[in-house]
């Protein structure tokens, strides 16, 4: 994760050792009592940093344990250190606040307001209250990387289990148990097929969510997706309660911290007010909201001509039909979408399976393209230490994460990957955020961090935008790859499917819990605001009645994790300028959707300087650095799909767009 979980504190209350705010010896008299000078604000943050970096290595020691291997002891030491981390933060926070008013140098100056930001988990004034929210916060995470879906058995399972073998990897299908499925499928015998699935036992069929991903991706039955999407919201009413407390603690802490609100801290982050942050969230949603109209009136009407009668021409689409859990990414359903089938040959999954490459090789083809950029090898250990596969004999939490454990170059990634085109584009997002640490890491703690996290989460996608059919051409992966303007249509088609779809859901997950922290969403109304936000940005509409118990914000990772997710839709826009200014610097002269920068130096150094910035200066000052501009700014997000954009408008023609 970007950010120590923010939660790690060392043991030992180095409260003594922060010293900050000394209060005069009680000796002295009390008029005695020397006036904080900038020296001391010096000093006290290069305490801070010294602390913070053993407190956050201690809790991500923790926090990797406990993802890679959930149980109640693992939960508990996670939560432990996390309120170490915790407590000791609130604590710096009131120090430095004898700072306030004095004239420090930049550097002090930006440590101080970083710390004062720096609170994912904000402690209450209260030692019970700050080890129950610990607390529940690391019970949210596993429950939700524990969820199951189960059922009895239907016969439609059967055939199910045969399509998800024939497409499985060999490297899948390891386990002994697998085996035997395989090799009962390869037989067409039914019987020893029910055998191996359990079904002749009657044992309930039990589904995790990278099973029940697998349905959304790759099934297009309407029963069959509703099943999976309706399962995995049975895993959230679980988290409701427990996400209440948090909420009211988590606001408590921030109030202590003296923000209004937990979704005002969260607002503090970027170097603006809070309501400036709102108003420039809804600036970069209004440049982009008139493609997003157009790509989702398109992608309606095919889904209308694929699901007769069960998806209209009007109004929101039924929110299992997009190829994914949350409808946040469409990419998956692109079969059914294809602007000119068979132009281009884009199916980037089946050719990775045909080159026989494995989990492993996902990973290593994403260093190579950041080396062939110019940028450092991994680190051995970032090899021997990750987790890329899902282990077969434990629970962890499969949602894909990137880690600095000590700060200091202990990198990792810890993902579950499936051999196909949405991971390699998530370990390169990954890697985008090992190299961000890799090149930051001689700073102090506070400035190893993201310009602003929505940098962060950009570098990977933006490097990422290289992987394109001309580069996967190039390694031997795709093999022909027609240039005109059909295969161009097709290829943005896939590209927008992805990357502008996504854009509404990047908003409004936070716009959801903005208002659940400042009250303005009461508990009982958290399922209905949901998706009242899904409606008027998504323009989806539940895939079935909701229950009266569902809680469905909390069957999305981020939510039970706490993880904010604004970040995502700001890197969505800044990943696009960062292509543009990398493509610039490559001397690239073509349509941007055309650049694809691999191999370049030059972009791999205007990268690599700006990340080695981290967030040592104010964001604006990085974006210049790779940019030359200081805005965040969609006009190169629109430039990128223009071509498709014209033909979406000339398509949706004989519509009527809009929900
Ligand atoms: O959570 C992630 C990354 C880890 S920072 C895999 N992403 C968001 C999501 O999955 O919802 C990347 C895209 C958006
Ligand atoms: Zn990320």
């Amino acid at each position: 994760m970007t950010k120590p979980f923010l939660l790690a504190a060392a043991g030992v209350l180095l409260l003594g050792n922060v010293a900050l705010a000394a209060p005069a010896d009680s000796k002295a008299p009390v008029a005695a009592a020397a006036k904080p000078t900038p020296a001391d604000a010096k000093a006290f943050v290069q305490r801070v940093n010294d602390d913070l970096k053993k407190l956050y290595t201690d809790a991500a020691r923790a926090d990797w344990v406990k993802s890679t291997y959930i149980t109640e002891d693992t939960e508990i030491l996670t939560a432990d250190a996390a309120e170490k981390v915790m407590v000791y933060t609130a604590k710096a926070i009131k120090e430095a606040t004898q700072f306030d008013g004095l004239t420090l140098d930049a550097d002090t100056d930006r440590a101080i307001h970083l710390l004062k930001i720096s609170a994912d988990l904000p402690a209450p004034n209260d030692a019970a209250k700050t080890a129950e929210l610990a607390k529940i916060a690391s019970q949210m995470t596993s429950l939700y990387g524990k969820g199951k879906y189960c059922r009895a058995w239907k016969p439609s399972d059967l055939e199910e289990a045969k399509a998800a073998l024939a497409t499985a990897t060999a490297a899948s299908v390891a386990a002994p148990e697998d085996a035997g499925l395989k090799a009962a499928v390869g037989q067409a015998d039914a019987a020893r097929l029910e055998a191996a699935t359990g079904l002749a036992k009657k044992a309930p069929h039990c589904r995790d969510l990278e099973q029940l991903t697998n349905v959304m991706s790759s099934s297009r039955n309407y029963d069959a997706l509703l099943d999976a999407w309706n399962g995995w919201h049975t895993i959230s009413p679980e988290i409701q309660p427990l996400f209440q407390k948090y909420v009211s603690l988590a606001n408590e802490g921030s109030v202590n911290l003296g923000f209004a609100d937990t979704g005002a801290l969260w607002k503090s982050r970027y170097d603006m007010t809070p309501a400036q942050f709102e108003a420039e969230m809804e600036r970069l949603w209004g440049q982009v909201k008139p493609l997003y109209e157009d790509l989702h009136c398109y992608v309606r009407a095919k889904l209308a001509a694929r699901y007769e009668g069960k998806v209209k021409n009007s109004g929101p689409i039924p929110a299992h039909l997009l190829g994914n859990m949350w409808a946040q990414e469409w990419a998956n359903v692109y079969p059914l979408i294809e602007p000119y089938p068979g132009e281009g040959s884009l199916d980037v999954t089946a050719a990775l399976k045909a080159k026989g490459v494995d989990e492993a090789k996902v990973a290593h083809m994403g260093e190579d393209f950041f080396v062939n950029l110019g940028l450092k090898r991994l680190p051995e250990t970032f090899w021997t230490r990750s987790m890329l596969t899902k282990p077969r004999d434990r629970e962890v939490v499969c949602h894909a994460s990137a880690w600095d454990v000590t700060y200091a170059n202990d990198v990792r990634i810890k993902m579950c990957i499936q051999v196909d085109e949405d991971n390699l584009i998530t370990v390169h997002h990954e890697l985008g955020h090992i190299y961000y640490y890799q090149y930051y890491n001689d700073k102090p703690v506070l400035f190893q961090q993201g310009a602003h996290d929505g940098f962060h989460e950009a570098i990977g996608d933006a490097v990422a935008l290289s992987v394109n059919p001309t580069y996967l051409n190039q390694l031997g992966i795709l093999k022909d790859v027609p240039n005109n303007e059909k295969a161009l249509i097709n290829l943005q088609m896939k590209d927008a499917l992805d990357k502008v779809a996504f854009l509404p859901f990047g908003y409004l997950m936070d716009k959801w819990r903005w208002d659940v922290f400042n009250g303005k969403t009461k508990s009982s109304e958290y399922n209905k605001s949901w998706w009242n936000l899904r409606k008027k940005y998504q323009g989806i509409e539940p895939a079935s009645a909701r229950p009266v118990n569902a809680f469905d914000p909390g069957a999305k990772y981020h939510i039970p994790a706490n993880v904010p997710y604004a970040r995502y839709f700001l890197a969505r826009i800044l990943q696009f300028q960062f292509h543009k200014a990398m493509c610039d610097a490559a001397g690239y002269k073509g349509p941007l959707h055309s650049c694809s920068v691999a191999g370049n130096k030059a972009a791999g150094k205007k990268l690599s300087d700006m990340l080695a910035m981290g967030a040592s200066k104010p964001w604006p000052e990085a974006l210049q650095k790779l940019t030359g501009g200081t805005q965040m700014d969609a006009a190169p997000l629109l430039d990128y799909f223009a071509p498709l954009q014209k033909w979406l408008k000339e398509q949706n023609k004989s519509q009527k767009c809009g929900w």
